[in-house]
């Protein structure tokens, strides 16, 4: 069976559990405390992060590595498609959301930064802009690749349901990635992967 140790706030641990509750199969999830971190952690990932997942003898660390592994695991239902020029679409936009927003969700997740310095406060404004930008695509687009659910909606959810947590508050012109949030918040596996203390973080 699949074993995830998870952050009970962590954004990217909260991805890998939305993967694993969309596939409905047997796995563990174990909450861990990232302020007071076992040799466990660290005998499994050299880098002291969660998620990482075990099964057997692999283990895993890395949210989007994870998330590929489970998703070609268990193919149903399918979160990256077949086509391989799709596929690497995929990829190139989870590097970019990486290197565009989630550096920015990692200062904010930094216990030890002051709230209201300037790295925050820039890392609040890149988040704010480059979420507007994404609005126009899910004006048309039911999800960020079209009709289909996709790992590509996975991985920013976590980050749409932070944003009060996080002091962000969008614009007018970022009325579509609301609702589209709303779309992906409505999903019974998301429900699911919420912790409790992720469910208080939004009112
Ligand atoms: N790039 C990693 C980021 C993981 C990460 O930053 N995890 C944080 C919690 S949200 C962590 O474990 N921090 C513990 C620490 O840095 O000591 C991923 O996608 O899995």
């Amino acid at each position: 069976m699949m074993v995830l140790y998870s952050g009970t706030t962590c954004p990217f641990s909260q991805r890998c559990r939305f993967v694993l509750f969309e596939k409905w199969m047997d796995f563990e999830i174990r909450d861990v405390d990232i302020n007071n971190k076992s040799e466990n952690i660290l005998a499994m990932n050299p880098y002291g992060n969660v998620p990482i997942l075990v099964e057997r003898d692999l283990v895993l660390y890395e949210s989007n590595i994870i998330n590929e592994y489970i998703d070609e695991r268990f193919p149903h239902p399918q979160l990256m498609p077949a086509d391989p020029i799709t596929r690497a679409r995929i990829r190139l936009f989870l590097h970019n959301f990486e290197k565009e927003l989630f550096s920015q969700v990692k200062i904010l997740e930094n216990k030890n930064t002051n709230h209201y310095n300037t790295a925050v406060t820039e890392a609040r404004t890149k988040i704010k802009d480059r979420l507007t930008q994404l609005a126009p695509i899910l004006a048309k687009n039911k999800f960020l690749l079209g009709d289909d659910f996709s790992m590509l909606d996975i991985s920013i959810a976590p980050l749409l349901w932070r944003l009060e947590h996080y002091e962000i508050s969008l614009s007018k012109n970022a009325a579509p990635l609301q609702k589209y949030a709303e779309r992906i918040f409505s999903r019974p596996a998301y429900i699911e992967s919420l912790t409790p203390s992720e469910k208080i973080m939004r009112r």
